[in-house]
Formats: C-alpha cells, structure tokens, sequence
C-alpha cells in the first residue's frame, strides 16, 4: 500500500490543499490559539505526586467556551501530555461538561509539561491541535532523550519499529507487538478505533505530528496484529519520540521509541567527536 496523502482529519493542512507547501506550514501543538480557538487551562501550575482535577475550556472565537464537538477516534477531545524533555508520557480522555473539560490527573515529577488538546469542534472545517505549557514546581531531574532502538520493552512485550520518518514526506512505520519471549501477539483489542494509537513528538519543541492508522479494526483487512501499520509524516528532519498506545488483556500499555529522521540527522556519537577531542591541533587554542 502507497504512503498516500491524507486529505481528512489531516489537522494542519487547512489552506494547503495542495499539499506542496508541507514543509513551510506550522506543525501542530506549537500554538496555544489558532484559527480563533483557544487552549485555556483554569489554572497553569500543578503540584508534583498530587492528584488533581486538571480543567480547561477551549474558547471559540467568540471568546466563549465551545460545547459542540465531533468525534475523533472515538473520543470528543484526546488530552495529550508530556514532559518537555518528552518523559512522562501520558494519553488521557477528559470529560465534558457545560464546556468545561476535566480530567483527573497526576504529574509524578518537577518539570515544565506539555499539554496538547487534539479536537474538532462542530462546524469547523478540520480538527485542530492546540498546547499550553503547565507547570510543577520542584527540583528538575532532566531526562536525556533515550538513544533510537528498533525494539521497546513495555510490561513484558516487545514492540518492534519498522520503517523510517522521512522529513516533508508521508511514510510507513510498522509496530511489530510480541511477547517478551518472541510470541507474537495476533489477539490486539481495538483502542480508539484502530489496533494501535501513535502520537509523535518533536525534540527540540514539542511539534506534535499527525499519524493515521493504515486500516481500522472490522475494514475486513486489519488484522489485529502483530502488525500496526501508520501514516506519518515528520515536518523536519531531527529526533522524535513515538509513543504507541496498544491494548492487550484488557489493558492499554505505551511503548516508546526515539527516531531520527533524515541524512545528517543522525545522533551525535557517544564518543567525543574530533573538533571536540582536546589536543587535536585544529585550533581551538586561544
Ligand atoms: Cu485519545
């Protein structure tokens, strides 16, 4: 099947129908208020460890909160959060009542967190990804971004990462699920209306990318695994953090990967590099 281009729930193509102008339009999350719509989170610091009814309206151009919303994989608004080193991942679904969203809600660590709503409100012409920074208060513990593996080990199984992003191009990634003794898992439960539910982070910003399951469960081809086949498309070429929601025994469990998209987008070894290493003669003396 052909990486092709998405033309629905595509987020931010809106007035880049010809899809040309991919690489020059904004990436979505980036943005508290676009387009008239507004993320406004009722307070913007939470305490660390304490479980805490997180709310928030998103205002509608008429500064009042929206009420009207149309389902996106099943979901009415998906609360996406996660910490700006992209630690502490979580994938939540609050509730809505007279336009406010709550959601119950606990950030074990310090740190400045993320907050990405992905919603489409009734009448408008395509969904939209707004975020907002909250913040904890406390001694930062910063988490370097893990190095890229091919494999994610995740509460005894195994996620297998195939394919590669391509910077400005929509390409294939495929999430192998198995157990941790190499068994594949052919028995995925449906999550959100697809076998597998991918969010993709930039580093550096938070960019939040757009992924499309290819198939949905009961299309009478997407079979409930091992294989989860996405859509994805990175805005640039640089590191991102893949998060893949999968449900399995009732339960649903993330894993994650580092990737690198694009040439010269390769980490930076380990071991120092050459203009780095002291007493290499090339000038570095004063
Ligand atoms: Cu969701």
């Amino acid at each position: 099947m052909g990486a092709a281009p998405e033309t629905e729930s595509h987020g931010h193509g809106g007035g880049h129908a010809g899809g040309t102008a991919a690489s020059t339009q904004a990436p979505g999350g980036l943005q508290v208020s676009e387009d008239g719509y507004t993320l406004a989170p009722r307070r913007s610091t939470l305490e660390a460890g304490e479980k805490t009814n997180f709310s928030f309206t998103i205002n509608g151009p008429d500064g009042k909160p929206v009420t009207g919303f149309e389902p996106l994989h099943g979901k009415r608004l998906h609360l996406i959060v996660a910490r700006r080193d992209l630690s502490g991942f979580q994938h939540l679904h609050p509730t809505l009542a007279g336009g406010v969203w709550t959601v119950p809600l606990t950030l074990p660590d310090a740190g400045v967190y993320r907050f990405f709503t992905d919603f489409k409100p009734v009448g408008a012409d395509r969904q939209y990804t707004l975020g907002t920074d909250i913040s904890v208060p406390g001694d930062l513990k910063p988490v370097p971004l893990p190095e890229p593996e091919q494999v994610a080990k995740v509460d005894g199984y195994e996620v297998r990462l195939a394919g590669t992003l391509v910077p400005g191009e929509s390409s294939e990634l495929t999430l192998s699920v198995g157990r941790k003794d190499g068994e594949p898992v052919t028995d995925l439960q449906p999550y959100l209306e697809a076998y597998g539910h991918l969010v993709a982070l930039r580093a550096g910003d938070l960019a939040y990318l757009h992924v499309h399951p290819d198939g949905e469960p009961g299309d009478g081809e997407t079979k409930p695994g091992p294989g989860i086949t996405f859509f994805a498309e990175a805005p640039s070429a640089g590191a991102y953090r893949l998060y893949l929601d999968f449900k399995h025994g009732d339960e649903v469990r993330t894993a994650e990967f580092t990737v690198y998209a694009g040439q010269g987008a390769v980490p930076a070894a380990p071991e120092p590099r050459e203009s780095e290493t002291p007493d290499d003669g090339h000038g570095h003396t004063h």
